[in-house]
């Protein structure tokens, strides 16, 4: 029995032993904020997640240090107008791809720390809970770097 064969059945003992290999985390990407005049108390912001991995997740929170709250909000039709609706969470099933775009679901945020200009640097942090058998309720965090940006003012619409 050579060196070879060896190395061979450790790997495969270790491949057996470990439990799945490790889940990819979720991804925001995309990120930016809506520049507002100064004093304005909210913006809206936008992002990309995907989520490469099998297990479905719900993004729960979003926070900033910059800001006082942020809330997740969709977007209906009501009567021919658009209305927000406050979500407690949004489903990021596995190996797909949620996004919050102007006009759709998007970030509420209130109370911000400072002035929002033009290409400023707003940190996130994302948390998801990933539901498991094994794991209970697991919390997973993403942290996410949005810019703030202009953007089109004929998107701007919020009816609040
Ligand atoms: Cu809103």
């Amino acid at each position: 029995m050579g060196g070879k064969t060896r190395i061979l059945l450790v790997a495969i003992f270790l491949a057996a032993c470990s439990p799945s290999a490790p889940e990819p985390g979720p991804i925001a990407a995309d990120a930016w904020v809506r520049a507002v005049p100064p004093g304005a108390g909210m913006t809206a912001g936008y992002l990309t997640i995907s989520n490469p991995g099998s297990r479905d997740l719900d993004l729960i929170r979003v926070t900033s240090p910059d800001f006082g709250k942020i809330e997740m909000h969709s977007t209906i039709m009501e009567d021919g107008m658009a209305r927000m609706r406050r979500e407690s969470l949004v489903p990021v099933p596995g190996e797909s791809e949620v996004v919050f775009s102007p006009g759709g679901r998007h970030l509420m945020l209130f109370r911000p720390a400072g002035p929002l200009s033009d290409g400023d640097r707003i940190g996130l942090t994302l948390t998801f809970t990933a539901s498991g058998e094994e794991t209970g309720d697991e919390r997973i965090t993403v942290a996410a770097e949005a810019v703030v940006r202009r953007g089109n003012a004929a998107q701007g619409e919020h009816h609040h």
